[in-house]
């Protein structure tokens, strides 16, 4: 998130209107509020499970700040469907695998398990089926031997924290193809 934010200067085509979380003491918060950026925290343990209405109120602090593009980094809860419709083609996520394989959680463990010699990170289009939109990014790292997943974690996250901001640029500029580092 960080990365993003500060990379949107100067000649970027986009601008950061609003930083948003579902945990109020996340440090990207602070980070954007000390740079005048609008930030809004809407926690979903209240609505206990119910997704909709958290969204709803997710919904709110963004609608007002109308932001073209949406972009997940390190946002954990499912999004339903009718919330993903809403942003549909401009909401972007990154996840930290090469992306078909290892949707979902735990993927450094499971490709350390699975023996792969290479990991990375994809940032793709956020649609309906977990980790599945058009891929528009990848960055790759060796996996070496004796890593752990934490290892593993720490050499991925500099990738992303490459690859998002890349990404983000293409295609706030219009360019959706894909993106090799
Ligand atoms: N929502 C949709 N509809 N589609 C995607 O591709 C999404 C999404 C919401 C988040 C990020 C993704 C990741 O980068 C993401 C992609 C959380 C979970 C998950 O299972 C899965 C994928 C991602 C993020 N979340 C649990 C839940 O019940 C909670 C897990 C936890 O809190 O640790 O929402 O990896």
């Amino acid at each position: 998130m960080r990365a993003l934010v500060d990379s949107m200067t100067g000649d970027h085509p986009a601008r950061c209107v609003l930083v948003a979380s579902n945990d109020p003491i996340a440090a990207g918060l602070a980070h954007a509020a000390a740079r005048g950026i609008p930030t809004a925290a809407v926690e979903h343990r209240p609505f206990q499970g119910d997704r909709a209405a958290f969204e709803a109120a997710l919904l709110q602090p963004i609608l007002a700040a109308a932001p073209d593009i949406l972009c997940l980094a390190g946002f954990m809860r499912v999004l339903t469907p009718v919330f993903v419709q809403r942003f549909a083609g401009r909401m972007l996520n990154i996840h930290p695998s090469l992306l078909p394989r290892y949707p979902g959680l735990h993927t450094h463990q499971r490709a350390l398990d699975a023996g792969d010699s290479v990991a990375g990170c994809t940032v793709h289009e956020v649609t309906q089926v977990l980790d599945d939109g058009p891929i528009l990014g990848q960055a790759t790292v060796p996996i070496l031997p004796g890593d752990t997943a934490q290892d593993l974690a720490d050499r991925v996250l500099v990738q992303e924290h490459r690859l998002y901001p890349a990404v983000l640029r293409r295609f706030a500029s219009g360019d959706k193809t894909p993106l090799i580092l």
